[in-house]
């Protein structure tokens, strides 16, 4: 994730599970905001502070269920002294799958719907037949469907692990404007922990497609020494948070 992508800013705390980041940015004064990998998802926090205040900066964030909450300070004018400031507002939603399709991939345990909630609860496939090896044996594509046309900023959330080394992950969002995919991350997963990625996926114009869909593939390979076959592969989730 660049975690500067807007011009004369910094960063200062991420999102994990919301992919959301703040920071502040010198737009006439020095202003806190909230953005989402890429300049176009900027949120200008200090439009949410009375005029009593001449700059701001924020320094953490967190969600639950429900909110965001920035944590950060702000200049009063009439002392020039800075103060404590939280801004709350709407969490980023989880949106699930509509559909879900593994080919090629064999199911081995659990239902595609165990991949819309990170819960433990996993969706395990094994590798299916390809014809050459630079296919991907396990090709998940995830189809969602957003409740509008338009988004502030979309992440792809896949929480995955390995039961054994050397398998390689690769996400990638389809781009509506020319008809591709685009890859959003490659990595090798771990074994003894789940691999959560969350990634920006955009411009969001670009990646919403007719029926406001937005697709993701997630495509597993091994890429060196197997000890064991078949080897098996285990989604916690795959979703998309989506800040409207
Ligand atoms: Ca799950």
């Amino acid at each position: 994730v660049d975690l500067n992508p807007v011009g004369a800013s910094s960063s200062i705390a991420y999102d994990t599970h919301g992919g959301q980041q703040v920071g502040s940015a010198i737009l006439g004064g020095q202003r806190a905001g909230m953005w989402s990998g890429s300049a176009s998802s900027w949120t200008d926090l200090h439009a949410f502070l009375s005029s009593e205040f001449d700059t701001s900066e924020a320094y953490g964030i967190w969600h639950d269920g429900a909110s965001t909450y920035v944590a950060g300070k702000a200049r009063r004018v009439s002392t020039g002294g800075h103060e404590a400031i939280l801004w709350v507002g709407p969490a980023p939603q989880t949106i699930a799958a509509t559909s879900i399709t593994v080919a090629p991939g064999i199911a081995i345990n659990g239902t595609p719907a165990n991949v819309n909630a990170s819960d433990d609860v996993y969706y395990t496939l094994r590798p299916g037949v390809v014809l050459t090896t630079n296919q991907s044996p396990i090709v998940v594509t995830a189809s969602y469907n957003l409740p509008a046309a338009t988004a502030r900023a979309i992440n792809a959330v896949v929480e995955a692990r390995a039961h054994q080394g050397n398998i390689r992950q690769t996400i990638e969002a389809y781009d509506f404007s020319t008809s591709t995919y685009s890859q959003l991350n490659q990595q090798v997963l771990r074994t003894s922990s789940d691999t959560v990625m969350t990634l920006p996926v955009g411009p969001p114009v670009d990646y919403i497609g007719a029926g406001n869909e937005v697709r993701i593939r997630v495509a597993y390979k091994a890429v060196g020494a197997l000890l064991i076959y078949p080897w098996l592969l285990s989604i916690d989730e795959a979703t998309l948070r989506l800040v409207p």
